[in-house]
């Protein structure tokens, strides 16, 4: 081991991951966080038990939520517009997008994509350092709302934000904002950032998956449901990361815990509490992930 440990000793440092629940047991788990979107959407008392179940879990699945020809029209302009990246001609892109492709970068920094005045497209690549968890291969699109007005209707068809600012408020007893909306592309991302919360702060992200994620292999969110109320946990992995010169939102002691991966179909829509820990499974070479991100706020 090196005299002097800098971050780029990273990928030595040994985390502890909980192991992934499986079989009937999983089966129970998703029961207690599995509800009808349409229920949620017309009965007062689902929603209040999805608020519920969303406090004490951490996490809720609301099935159906987006539908199927809305799901089907956004795959279409991504195609195209996937399409229009890998043809090289970049002139429409350069004027109405910033395009951050793997070998040129135009814009740097989390807060300068979520501030951006255009969407922004990023390709994530890996590190520099080699520090592990870089989503290399991902494409992150921020504001993909903005990339033409009939994204703009279907994108807002399934992200259904005044039901869920409802939801999110019997949840949390506070009001909740959209802070920013962003459309992941996970083709094939090995290197995905392991197990984390996104800060201590209240947040909330609603996932619409446009694509079905059914197997490990197609790399679904993962989640250690109750986690988001135990603040115990949470300095059990800080204190192991300040030794260790670890970030401090990785959740790297999970040894005893288990995690729920949430597989779904096109359409469905996830809520998580970004406190608790979660991440994305590694995929296969050959699986296509795709889903609709939205950030709440206070
Ligand atoms: O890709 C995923 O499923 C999880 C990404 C993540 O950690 C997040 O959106 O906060
Ligand atoms: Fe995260």
């Amino acid at each position: 081991m090196p005299a002097v440990m800098t971050s780029s000793a990273q990928p030595s440092v040994p985390t502890d991951k909980p192991t992934l629940l499986s079989g009937d047991a999983r089966l129970e788990r998703l029961r207690s966080i599995d509800f009808s979107f349409s229920d949620v959407l017309n009965r007062r008392k689902t929603l209040i038990r999805a608020a519920w179940a969303l406090r004490r879990h951490g996490i809720i699945c609301l099935r159906a939520a987006a539908p199927q020809a809305t799901i089907h029209a956004i795959q279409a302009d991504i195609k195209r517009l996937l399409t229009e990246i890998e043809s090289g001609d970049h002139e429409r892109l350069n004027a109405t997008t910033y395009l951050n492709l793997p070998d040129q970068r135009v814009l740097k920094g989390y807060n300068h994509f979520r501030d951006a005045d255009k969407p922004v497209i990023n390709y994530r690549v890996a590190r520099p350092d080699g520090r592990s968890g870089s989503d290399a291969g991902m494409i992150d699109i921020f504001h993909p709302e903005r990339l033409s007005d009939a994204l703009r209707d279907n994108i807002a068809a399934c992200l259904q934000e005044d039901l869920i600012r409802r939801l999110l408020l019997v949840s949390s007893l506070n009001q909740m904002a959209v802070k920013c909306r962003n459309l992941y592309l996970n083709y094939g991302v090995k290197d995905t950032r392991s197990y984390h919360c996104d800060g201590r702060s209240l947040k909330f992200k609603s996932f619409v998956y446009l694509t079905d994620v059914r197997t490990l292999n197609d790399g679904p969110y993962c989640f250690v449901l109750g986690s988001q109320r135990r603040r115990r946990l949470w300095w059990r992995s800080a204190r192991y990361n300040r030794r260790n010169k670890l970030g401090p939102f990785e959740f790297s002691q999970l040894a005893e815990e288990q995690a729920l991966p949430v597989f779904a179909n096109a359409g469905d829509m996830v809520i998580s509490c970004q406190r608790g820990a979660h991440c994305g499974h590694p995929q296969a070479a050959s699986a296509q992930r795709a889903a609709l991100v939205n950030m709440y706020q206070r």
